[in-house]
């Protein structure tokens, strides 16, 4: 018996690539991008290539366990940075002892009945992001379990919402350029966008840009193999963004290169945006962002001259101190040149909000009242550390984690394992591997692959809708998110009728949402079809209702929405305006920052933790805390063939910096500023300027010590949104000497 199966990549990636699973006697023996999907176009990244040895993976959590051992990284000591086994042994840790799914949930019920009636629900707190993006999989009936239970919120700020609203405070909406397009642009600025790294399906449609002549643009402060293809390499001083942007605003308007017509047509406050940049002329701006005045000025003079040109800006440039600010600034860029008029112009970030499912009743935020007759109290889950250590009325006394490595990926990595290890935390992971969190897990449970279950997969960087479907059947005794809740609600004794619905109600519920975008999609025609480009004829979402917490007193705002314009061929959304703020238009002015003490128009201040911080004097580098480029966040990095790919336990450091420190290549330097320490091996390797270094996210367990980049990093929050600094750090870096 052998057929091939759709199914769609759930990981956290824009791409959401189409996949066929070859099955064979209920075996996968093979995956394969699908040819017929416009983005995928029949190739995979490198790592999802090789899924198989993932799914199969004698480390796979396959059945329920729970802990005998002490709360400790499993394999501590036993691994070395970059050299020696860095493998995690087969099988479940020593400290886990496996029991039933009965015994697990029964456990989990009494322990959370306990916590509630002693300190109230909020006491519980589930930590969930990325795992899996898949609609079902990713937040429906565990937002339902946790609203019905009233624990506390998460808020979920550890990725984008920095620029997201940055975005928003411009656009007012997550929609931008679809990737398709890129291939008819003539200019293509890559800002903070690592696109062979991070989001390599955009880089055909490039390639064949500049194939017909066009220009590639790179803006970032490390030297991406995408930075090594470019026609223009700039590299900038991290946190600057906003300088820059702003600086080539006072080029485009001072030299009349922008859009009037565009411009009095559709946008708000061009005079204030006006008097704000003449603070910015390049020559001033140069000093912040490293880059020349001529070379801000030619930058500025060939995008708003070059048509179509396009800018891919990614969340890269929101991972610093002002964040949100340098996104709403390079938003405005396309607004006043009006190349949003044009096909294979504007901007893309995300295109996320075009979707606009039914994510009010797949999460059922009304069963909170139910449960507290009020929203429950709200924690950020970049200061994770700190609501594990110091949060009070009521404590955080059980965490709930699934979709997620915290103990990996959340910043102030040492805050977050003190508060991890503490003895009346009771803690249940719910997880594909053992990870960096299970090493402090009471209670694990064993997750299913996308292999294992069905699930609707949207995507953040294109427009099309996909159903996964299931190719094998799941492994051990692993089960979907979307079961392990549903069976939790049923131990809580939750009677609600959305815990009985079927996954596939649970899709049409998605799919009903009244977004004229998703007329005509239904689950029939998306099981028939694999992928669907949503059907941009009419008004488009209501208000693209962002799946984070609700905020006590506030509800997710309505706005009105102009009258989209229908194109059939290339998806212009903002060709006529129709930008999705209050006022309809693209606000270069914005009176509603003031509110949070930000300028309405835009400004630059330097980030605290920078070269122009007051801290540089005794931590003179700027750290970049990187994703690596074969791994997915902490995801895959305990792969052998995925490790192969990527040589994890490097600091990239400039030979400038590295000379004046003694260093040199192949050296073991540690690495550290407040917060904690780190050993690295140094790699004099020019991707970094002086000033700068970096290293890249792993498992914190497979390297020296049992830590990660992130004991290096702040739970600082940016400017807009209450998301991470993970770029916005300082550190110094000495020859670590050997201990003989
Ligand atoms: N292979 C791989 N793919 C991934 C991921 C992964 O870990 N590995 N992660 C996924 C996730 S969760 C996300 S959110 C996306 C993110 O995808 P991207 O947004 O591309 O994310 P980053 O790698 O954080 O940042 C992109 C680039 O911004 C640069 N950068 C850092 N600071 C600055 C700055 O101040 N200014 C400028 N101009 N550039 C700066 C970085 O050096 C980096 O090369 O990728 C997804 N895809
Ligand atoms: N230093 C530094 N830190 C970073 C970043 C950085 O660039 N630098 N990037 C940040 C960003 S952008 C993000 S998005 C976050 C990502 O943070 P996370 O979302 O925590 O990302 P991952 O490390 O990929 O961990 C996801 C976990 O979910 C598990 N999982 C996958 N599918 C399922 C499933 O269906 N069910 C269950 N129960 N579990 C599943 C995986 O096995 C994996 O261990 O990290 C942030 N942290
Ligand atoms: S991780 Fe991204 S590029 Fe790789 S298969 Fe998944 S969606 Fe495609
Ligand atoms: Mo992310």
């Amino acid at each position: 018996m052998k057929n091939v199966v759709h199914a769609a990549c759930p990981h956290d990636c824009p791409d959401a690539c189409g996949v066929l699973i070859t099955v064979e006697n209920g075996r996968a023996t093979k995956i394969q991008g699908d040819p017929s999907h416009p983005i995928t176009r029949g190739f995979l990244c490198a790592k999802v290539a090789k899924y198989l040895g993932r799914v199969y993976s004698t480390e796979r959590v396959l059945y329920p366990m729970r802990r005998i051992g002490p709360k400790e990284p499993a394999s501590a000591g036993r691994n070395s940075a970059g050299e020696g086994a860095r493998a995690i042994p087969a099988g479940p840790p020593p400290a886990f002892k496996r029991i039933t799914w009965d015994e697990a949930l029964d456990e989990i019920a009494a322990r959370f009945k306990t916590i509630v009636a002693e300190f109230g629900s909020e006491a519980i707190l589930p930590y969930s992001y990325g795992g899996t993006l898949a609609v079902l999989n990713g937040s429906s009936m565990d937002r339902r379990f946790f609203h019905r239970l009233g624990a506390s919120q998460l808020d979920r700020t550890i990725c984008s919402t920095a620029g997201e609203e940055g975005l928003r405070s411009v656009i007012g909406v997550k929609l931008g350029t679809e990737p398709e397009q890129f291939r008819h642009s003539r200019y293509i600025i890559a800002w903070g966008a690592n696109i062979h790294g991070n989001n390599v399906h955009l880089w055909p449609f490039i390639e064949e840009a500049r194939r017909a002549g066009a220009k590639l643009i790179v803006i970032d402060p490390y030297r991406t193999r995408t930075a090594k293809c470019a026609d223009w390499y700039l590299p900038i001083n991290p946190g600057t963004d906003a300088a820059l942007a702003l600086a080539m605003m006072h080029v485009i308007i001072n030299e009349h290169l922008y859009d009037a017509d565009y411009v009095a047509k559709y946008t708000l406050g061009f005079e204030q945006l006006r008097d704000k940049v003449q603070e910015y002329p390049p020559e001033h701006v140069s000093k912040w962002t490293g880059i020349s005045a001529a070379d801000i000025a030619r930058l500025a003079r060939e995008y708003a001259t070059t048509r179509p040109a396009v800018i891919r800006v990614n969340y890269g440039v929101q991972r610093s101190e002002r964040g949100g600010m340098s996104t709403r600034s390079i938003a405005m860029l396309p607004c006043i040149t009006g190349s949003w008029k044009e096909i294979g112009g504007g901007l893309q970030l995300s295109t996320s909000g075009a979707y606009g499912l039914n994510r009010e009743a797949l999460e059922g935020v009304e069963l909170m009242d139910k449960a507290l007759g009020r929203p429950a109290r709200i924690v950020n889950m970049v200061e994770l550390g700190k609501a594990l250590n110091a949060l009070d009325s009521p404590p955080v006394k059980a965490l709930f984690v699934y979709n997620s490595n915290p103990a990996a990926v959340c910043p102030n990595h040492n805050e977050v394992v003190r508060g991890l290890r503490r003895s009346d935390l009771f803690t249940v992971v719910h997880e594909q591997f053992f990870t960096d969190t299970t090493d402090y897990a009471d209670i694990v449970l064993p997750a299913t692959t996308f292999f294992e279950h069905k699930d609707l997969q949207t995507g953040y960087g294109h427009y099309y809708l996909q159903i996964s479907d299931q190719a094998i059947d799941p492994l051990g005794e692993c089960r979907p998110n979307v079961e392990a809740f549903r069976a939790l609600a049923q131990r809580m004794g939750f009677e609600d009728e959305c815990f009985r619905q079927t996954v596939d109600e649970m899709i049409d519920t998605a799919l009903d949402s009244g977004n004229p975008w998703l007329e005509e999609i239904d689950r029939h025609r998306l099981e028939q079809e694999k992928h669907v480009r949503l059907n941009f004829g009419g008004a488009g979402p209501r208000s693209a209702a962002p799946s984070r917490a609700t905020v006590p007193g506030q509800t997710v705002s309505e706005q009105t929405v102009p009258p989209q314009d229908s194109q059939v061929q290339s998806f212009l959304p903002f060709a006529c305006g129709n930008f999705r703020t209050p006022s309809g238009k693209a606000e270069l002015y914005n009176e509603r920052l003031k509110m949070q003490r930000l300028d309405p128009v835009a400004d630059f201040v330097p980030p605290s933790e920078s070269r122009h911080g007051q801290h540089a004097k005794v931590f003179p580098l700027e750290l970049l805390a990187r994703k690596a480029d074969n791994f997915l966040n902490s995801t895959f990095s305990n792969l052998p063939s995925v490790q192969q790919m990527e040589e994890p336990g490097l600091l990239e450091i400039n030979a400038v910096d590295a000379r004046a420190r003694g260093i040199a290549d192949g050296d073991m330097v540690r690495v550290f500023n407040r917060r904690g320490e780190l050993l690295l091996k140094a790699r004099v390797d020019g991707a970094v300027q002086s000033g700068v270094v970096s290293a890249r996210l792993n498992w914190a367990k497979l390297t020296t010590g049992s830590r990660n980049v992130n004991v290096l990093t702040s739970e600082k929050l940016t400017d807009m949104g209450n998301s991470a600094t993970f770029y916005s750090v300082l550190v110094e870096v000495e020859l670590s000497k050997p201990a003989c």
